[in-house]
Parts: structure tokens; C-alpha cells; sequence
């Protein structure tokens, strides 16, 4: 195996004092371009911090002083990019990774993290097939969509109304947490009016919300990202549609509060898998040191990065090592008091204690109200 070793002179001591320091490379792989760029710096950010708290405190592995870097990659929320990023970051010796944030990138890299013999933990990929492809290095911190989209669907249909139109945008997680909800409106009682797609490139939804228009729905669920849930809500008000909207975590941010401007009101609903950040067991205390070192606010997924680089530098002090086949074992046996909760994993690999928190738009931001 390839080591990298860096020599730290000891002032005063001479170079034959010198110590050897081995460098422990952690890959970060998110889309850090383009309209999710705001969700994948908090990714990378996420996992910088966690690095840069353990290098501070000294980690030791099988008897040698480690230092943590962090190889960020671009797979710009884009599944043939993803796969090319896995590559470099398995060719580039990354002991693990933690990434990707979208699910359609996080199923096919993890294809070639898998072959590589490299750990995966996403802080952000919620579409439950992840974790069902039997691939023993493969995990996640945050909790899946089938308790996001039973979250949502009942909570549509029993709170917000029982005539439900759906829209997703067709991407492996727009796609399968609606095929979650959809299933949750029918088994509580509500009326599937609609169901309706696009994609995560669009910007114009006046076609599909005309025709949603025309079924009079109680409530439109929205099941993709921020940047297309922004300009819809404009759209929904523009068409007149006196509708309820609620959507899962990939539109549940400040983005989108900023993108739809005066035509998100009391009537908007959103979903976070896990607790508000101010809820979480180390929320507040993290906020206040990702504020500081990043100048910029969590958006969501940091926490759950943090955790999940955290959840591999555990394992491989408790393996003592950073070999990704002596420490990946490991991963599945940790149990530590993360930022987000107690971080440990169940046999496939999703984390165990998953809440999902419903928000409704109040006063200028989302509020939990559930
Ligand atoms: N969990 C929402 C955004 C990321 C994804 O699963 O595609």
C-alpha cells in the first residue's frame, strides 16, 4: 500500500530527531459547481471541520502519529461524473470517502468504491437503495426515504388535505421518495389526484401545474430539489392555485426560501430526515464552530458529513489502523455520541436512530412543527 509520509523537523532537535507523520487522505465528493453547489460546499465544509478537529486533537494509529487531509471532488450532482470522481479519488489512495450528496450519484459511485475496497458514508443520499446492495463498506448517516416519504404522504393526506397531487423530478431520489409518499397518501386514506414529473434541470412547470390545476388538489407535493421547488411555488401563485405544498429535504433550505420570494407563505410544508439542527445533541456547539471557521450558515447536510468523516476516523482508531480492509469493520460497529445523535449503523449500513422533522414556513424561515 502507498504511504505518504511527511517529515516534521523537531525545532531544535535536528533532523535526525525529525518525526515521520503519516498522511491519511479522506475523500469529499459533492457537487461543488453549479445549483446544488450550495449543498455540496456544506458537505465539503462538513468534513474539512471534522478533519480539522482531529488533526487538532492528534490522532494516533498503530502506534504513528496520522494527519487528516481532504481530497474535494466536484461530481457536479451528475451520476456519469460521480462514477469518474469515485475513480480518481480510489486511484488517488483516499482511504475513505464521504460524499455523495445526491442519491443518483451516491448509488453508481458506490459501484466503484465498492470494487476498490474503499468505505462509503453519504450524509445526504436518502433513496433506499443505497444501502440495499449488499455492499459491505457502504453506509449513511442521515435516515432513508422510506420514513421520509410515510412522513410526508401521511402527514399530506391527514393534515394538509386529502386530494394529493404529486410532482418529482425524476432523478433516483425525486423518483423513489415519491414512490414512498405516494404509497403513504393511499395507505392513509388520501386521494392521489395527480402525479406528475420533471427534471432537475427545469425552471418552467406551468404545463404540469395547469394540468394539476385542473384536478382542484388540497395539497401538491413536491419531491426534488431547491432549485426547482423555488421557482414552482412562484408558479403555483402565479396560475392562482390555491394548493398546500409540502417537500422532502432536498428543497427543506434557506435556498429555497431566498429562490421563491413572496410566493412561499404559511401554506409551505417541508421534511428534514433527523432533528432541527438546535435539537440535535451537539447542534448549537457545531453551529457555532462551522459559523466560525466557514463564515456561513449549515444549510443541512453538514452535520451529517461531520458525523460521517467522525464515524470513519472512529473506526480506524479503533482498528488502529487506516487500512480500509483492517477498519472497515469497524465502521459498522461504532457507537459515539455524534453531533446529530448516537451515530451507529444497522446490518445494511443506514443509521439507526432516523427521526424525520416536518417544517412549516414561519416568519420568514422553516419552523419544525412535528
Ligand atoms: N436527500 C435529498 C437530496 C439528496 C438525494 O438523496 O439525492
Amino acid at each position: 500500500m502507498k504511504r505518504t509520509f511527511v517529515a516534521l523537523a523537531v525545532l531544535g532537535l535536528g533532523a535526525s530527531a525529525a518525526q515521520a507523520q503519516e498522511v491519511v487522505k479522506l475523500g469529499a465528493a459533492a457537487p461543488l459547481t453549479g445549483t446544488q453547489s450550495h449543498l455540496g460546499k456544506d458537505i465539503e465544509n462538513g468534513v474539512r471541520l471534522a478533519v480539522e478537529e482531529y488533526n487538532a486533537k492528534g490522532v494516533t494509529l498503530g502506534g504513528k502519529k496520522v494527519k487528516f487531509e481532504v481530497m474535494a471532488e466536484d461530481d457536479a450532482a451528475d451520476p456519469k461524473t460521480a462514477t469518474t470522481v469515485a475513480q480518481r479519488l480510489v486511484d488517488s489512495g483516499v482511504k475513505g470517502v464521504v460524499g455523495h450528496l445526491n442519491s443518483g450519484a451516491s448509488i453508481p459511485a458506490s459501484r466503484i468504491y465498492n470494487e476498490g475496497g474503499i468505505p462509503q458514508i453519504s450524509p445526504a443520499s436518502t433513496n433506499p437503495k443505497l444501502t440495499q446492495q449488499n455492499f459491505k463498506g457502504t453506509f449513511r448517516t442521515i435516515a432513508n426515504d422510506v420514513q421520509q416519504g410515510l412522513a410526508i404522504g401521511k402527514y399530506a393526506a391527514t393534515r394538509l388535505g386529502a386530494k394529493v397531487a404529486l410532482i418529482d423530478d425524476r432523478t433516483a431520489y425525486g423518483q423513489g421518495l415519491a414512490d414512498e409518499v405516494d404509497k403513504a397518501v393511499k395507505a392513509s386514506g388520501g386521494k392521489l389526484v395527480a402525479r406528475e414529473f420533471t427534471s432537475d434541470k427545469a425552471t418552467d412547470f406551468l404545463a404540469i401545474l395547469t394540468r394539476i390545476k385542473s384536478q382542484s388538489p388540497d395539497v401538491i407535493v413536491y419531491s426534488g430539489m431547491d432549485t426547482q421547488a423555488g421557482p414552482m411555488l412562484k408558479q403555483i401563485k402565479q396560475l392562482g392555485i390555491n394548493a398546500k405544498f409540502i417537500t422532502g429535504d432536498g428543497a427543506c433550505t434557506g435556498e429555497v426560501i431566498k429562490l421563491a420570494g413572496d410566493a412561499i407563505g404559511a401554506s409551505a410544508y417541508c421534511t428534514q430526515p433527523g432533528l432541527p439542527l438546535e435539537k440535535m445533541p451537539g447542534g448549537k456547539d457545531f453551529n457555532a464552530r462551522f459559523k466560525k471557521r466557514f463564515n456561513a450558515d449549515v444549510q443541512i447536510y453538514a452535520p451529517y458529513a461531520y458525523d460521517a468523516a467522525s464515524a470513519i476516523i472512529e473506526a480506524m482508531k479503533a482498528a488502529g489502523s487506516a487500512e480500509p480492509a483492517k477498519y472497515a469493520p469497524f465502521i459498522a460497529k461504532v457507537n459515539f455520541p455524534g453531533v446529530i445523535g448516537t451515530v451507529a449503523f444497522d446490518p445494511k449500513g443506514d443509521i439507526k436512530e432516523g427521526a424525520v422533522t416536518v417544517y412549516q414556513f414561519k416568519a420568514g424561515k422553516w419552523e419544525p412543527v412535528q
